[in-house]
């Protein structure tokens, strides 16, 4: 199976993140790129391409102008204020007040655009995001010429990026980007499986009123679990993408005999929704010593995992998305594509 990577992934070099109410080392840092790659070389999985550049039309086909010109400038316009700490928004166009504006106060637009506040934005922010959308279309773009999987070790990741919204770790969704450029390049419907431990809260507004591409998601009940506010099991999809929107939420601490279980259903359903391609958010942060999250998974059951989603039997895409500072993610990532492979 082919890997597509960026080295411009590395630009993305925050040095904090809002966490546990003190600034930390963000837990999504470039380590984590070193990691997967240390396997992926050791295990002969296959070749690892750098992308073409795609330019900015597949972002802007599923996220708003405004929102990625915000995104271009944040930096330059947080420092021509005068911050001296990197960019993290403060307040939010919260319910009592007016979503309808847009200030022109950087620090305003960074409230307006921000989903979460753990995510800083810094210097090569917008040059890694452009990077990591590019190693998607590559990866996408690989398989729809040639029908065979392959993985872009997207960083930073996407799944919680919004049409018009950041956050999470999350700045241009890779996954939504691929599926828009699947179903451009024919495919008439795609199905886009997110196994992250946290809900892909923008996958699933970019796509929430459309029947063509179908999202499943597994993930951390968000009662208790970030992103808290989306990810709920009546979230069905809204006018022409009802029953095209499917979420699992599960319990921290859920065993792998349920996850599996429940991804049977999943599988289940791609396969009766006539999908002609599988992009999946592959977060291996379901793995039981990640740092930050609370599944159970142990390296030998993302073998698994890769098993069971060859059976879906559809040309497929994986994408990286969370998975944190161990150095068991690099391996997580390899069973997963390994699995995959031996039971094509
Ligand atoms: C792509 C992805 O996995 N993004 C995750 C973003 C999570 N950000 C906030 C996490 C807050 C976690 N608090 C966990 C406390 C565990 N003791
Ligand atoms: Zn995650």
């Amino acid at each position: 199976m082919l890997t597509f990577y960026s080295e411009d992934s590395r630009l993305r070099q925050a040095r904090t993140e809002l966490h546990d109410g003190a600034l930390v080392t963000p837990f999504e840092c470039p380590e984590r790129l070193d990691l997967v790659l240390k396997h992926l070389h050791q295990s002969g999985l296959g070749d690892i391409r750098t992308p073409s550049a795609y330019g900015l039309a597949p972002v802007l086909a599923v996220h708003d102008k405004e929102y990625v010109t915000f995104l271009a400038n944040c930096w330059q316009e947080w420092q021509a204020a005068g911050h001296e700490g990197e960019a993290i928004p403060n307040i939010w166009p919260a319910r009592t007040m007016r979503g309808d504006r847009i200030p022109r106060s950087v620090s305003g637009q960074l409230g307006y655009y921000a989903l979460a506040a753990e995510t800083s934005i810094s210097a090569g922010t917008f040059e890694a995001a452009m990077a990591s959308k590019d190693v998607a279309l590559g990866a996408v773009e690989h398989t729809l010429q040639t029908g065979e999987p392959s993985f872009g070790l997207c960083r930073p990741p996407g799944h919680h990026a919004a049409f018009d919204q950041f956050g999470g770790y999350c700045f241009f969704n890779n996954a939504a980007i691929a599926a828009q450029r699947a179903l451009d390049a024919g495919k008439r419907r795609v199905a886009i499986l997110d196994v992250d431990f946290h809900h892909g809260n923008g996958t699933q507004q970019i796509f929430y009123k459309r029947d063509d591409v179908l999202f499943i998601s597994l993930h951390g009940d968000p009662e208790v679990t970030f992103p808290y506010y989306l990810g709920y099991a009546d979230e069905n999809g809204e006018g022409p993408g009802k029953g095209f929107n499917v979420n699992y939420p599960l319990p921290p601490g859920t065993s792998v005999t349920r996850w599996m279980a429940t991804l049977e259903l999943a599988l289940a359903q791609i396969k009766a929704a006539e999908c002609e391609c599988l992009i999946v958010s592959l977060g291996v942060d379901i793995f039981e010593g990640d740092p930050i999250s609370a599944f159970t998974f142990t390296s030998e059951d993302f073998t698994a995992l890769g098993e069971h989603l060859a059976q879906v039997g559809l040309p497929s895409v994986f994408l990286m998305e969370g998975g944190y500072a161990v150095d068991e993610i690099g391996v997580n990532v390899v069973n997963v594509l390994q699995g995959f492979e031996q039971a094509l």
